[in-house]
């Protein structure tokens, strides 16, 4: 047995999903256990940066195989690579990498939902990103055989481009209406045993709220929206 395979693989990140999330469908498609560790205050997050552990003095952290893992992007790749997730061929790792790269742009929308001032305004935004994205994520999808997006079999980018779509669903149930192949990958990628167990554990947070908007705010000592009342409470005033 390998030592490092032994060591829990931990990650790091605040209480909810954030930029942690592709992190934790890659490790779940990968079958890979994980411990959650939910930083919960300015504290917690000193600490950790006084191990040295964080590169960029950023979260989230992956701590797997012996290493300490910065940036989602490249933890997302290390997990591709590891679980041979990554296409069979220059061209197809190149359309993973170009899906992944879209799919980022497009996540960002999701992942400001909480942040917006109404519901309204966050579904506003989701339907204007998904009107730039879908349609070629759609057309993408059909011209690659309709089944995955990059590459003959499943990929990486097929995992983070569900997870994006999950989290579009949760606030617009409808929205993959016009786009049937993309709604059938998404269903597809829930559904492989890794991931719908992980979607079923403890270690999948709720769809970001208030709540998640303020923790962050917390840990990281920074102003709340404006929108929020005593948006500055956790502004250090020097
Ligand atoms: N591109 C990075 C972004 C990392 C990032 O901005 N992390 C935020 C929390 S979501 C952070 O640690 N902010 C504190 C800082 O930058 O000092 C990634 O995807 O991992």
């Amino acid at each position: 047995m390998n030592a490092t395979r032994d060591t829990p693989v931990r990650l790091h990140y605040f209480r909810g999903r954030g930029r942690a999330e592709t992190t934790r469908w890659m490790l779940a498609v990968n079958g890979i256990d994980f411990v959650t560790v939910a930083l919960a205050t300015p504290e917690e997050l000193a600490a950790l940066r006084a191990t040295g552990k964080l590169p960029f003095d950023q979260l989230p952290l992956l701590e797997i195989d012996g290493r300490n893992l910065s940036q989602s992007t490249a933890m997302i790749r290390y997990l591709a690579r590891r679980g041979d997730l990554y296409g069979d061929n220059d061209d197809e790792a190149l359309w993973s990498d170009m899906v992944a790269g879209a799919t980022a742009d497009f996540a960002e929308t999701a992942m400001q939902a909480a942040f917006q001032p109404t519901q309204a305004v966050a579904v506003a935004n989701l339907g204007r990103a998904f009107a730039k994205f879908g349609p070629r994520f759609e057309e993408r999808l059909i011209a690659n055989g309709g089944d995955t997006i990059a590459a003959r079999r499943l990929s990486f980018a097929d995992v983070v481009l569900a997870e994006a779509l999950t989290s579009y669903l949760e606030l617009q149930p409808d929205i993959l209406d016009q786009t049937p192949a993309l709604a059938a990958l998404q269903r597809r990628v829930v559904e492989h045993p890794g991931i719908a167990a992980y979607l079923a554990s403890p270690n999948r947070w709720p769809t970001p709220d208030a709540q998640y908007v303020i923790d962050v705010a917390r840990v990281l000592q920074r102003a709340l929206p404006p929108h929020m009342p005593d948006a500055e409470r956790f502004v250090v005033k020097s």
